[in-house]
């Protein structure tokens, strides 16, 4: 049976090709960002004055359905860094998370700090668009790539400037996907794309198997600061936390309360 990160990839493949069709890269490459310096997601996590949570925006997920429709990104965005946060994530894929590009752009227009822009990267198109929009880094998720590809694009990423997030979930992803010259930051997925299950063991467990020259970063299924706390103690520099803050009506000040 074919898993829910399956349908997401085979419906990513159709939307690449239709974007592709109808914006070519000839036009992504005049965008006003696409000359612009990215920021360093490494450097701002790694800083001491700043708090590493990573602040996502998410209006839905294929686990929990509508989350916060409602939540408007400039408030939001803005209020994440005001509360502390020191990089923001926004999840640009619309079919299953009810994002769109256009959300990071207003992101970009209001906060000068990190952005990962968050969705399936399955071809260099859409890094290129992810740099003409404005973004400073983004994901690639083991799970759904092989190693030559997670090479290929995340080679592409960095020569244009950005940062890769290299996105895992167990050993075997992590120990055949760690290419330093593609990959920056590794993140460790507590939640288990296949089935949902979730478990912050996943993040003990895998800390050690990282070098210490990648910056680590515990996504998912992290609520309390006693949970980051937690996972700072396994050597943990980024928190990436969607759902804690926007199953609140203002999840910027879930944001603030949480800081
Ligand atoms: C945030 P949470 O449990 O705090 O909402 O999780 C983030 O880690 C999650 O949205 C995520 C994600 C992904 C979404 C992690 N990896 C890949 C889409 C694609």
């Amino acid at each position: 049976m074919a898993t829910i990160l399956d349908q997401i990839i085979q419906h990513k493949r159709g939307e690449v090709a239709e974007r592709q069709s109808l914006v070519p890269v000839k036009l992504l490459e005049r965008s006003l960002y696409f000359n612009t310096q990215p920021l360093s997601l490494r450097h701002y996590l790694l800083r001491e004055d700043l708090s590493g949570i990573i602040a996502e925006f998410k209006r839905k997920s294929p686990s929990k359905g509508w989350i916060n429709p409602h939540a408007p990104v400039e408030r939001t965005t803005i209020g994440y860094m005001q509360a502390g946060a020191s990089a923001l994530s926004i999840l640009t894929d619309r079919e299953f998370f009810g994002g769109q590009n256009e959300d990071l752009i207003t992101a970009r227009r209001f906060n000068f700090c990190p952005i990962l822009r968050k969705d399936f990267v399955i071809d260099e198109y859409q890094i290129l668009e992810a740099k003409s929009i404005g973004a400073d880094a983004v994901l690639l998720i083991a799970a759904v790539l092989t190693p030559v590809e997670i090479a290929t694009l995340g080679r592409f990423a960095r020569s244009l400037g950005m940062e890769v997030l290299l996105e895992v979930h167990n050993a075997e992803e992590l120990d055949r996907s760690l290419d330093a010259e593609a990959v920056n930051l590794v993140g460790v997925n507590n939640r288990n794309l296949h089935d949902f299950s979730m478990s912050l063991e996943t993040s003990a467990e895998l800390a050690e198997r990282i070098p210490n020259s990648f910056v680590k970063v515990s996504e998912s299924g992290l609520s309390t600061a006693a949970a980051i706390r937690q996972v700072r103690g396994y050597g943990y520099r980024g928190f990436l936390l969607g759902e804690a803050f926007m199953r609140h009506s203002r999840p910027e000040k879930a944001c603030a309360a949480l800081v």
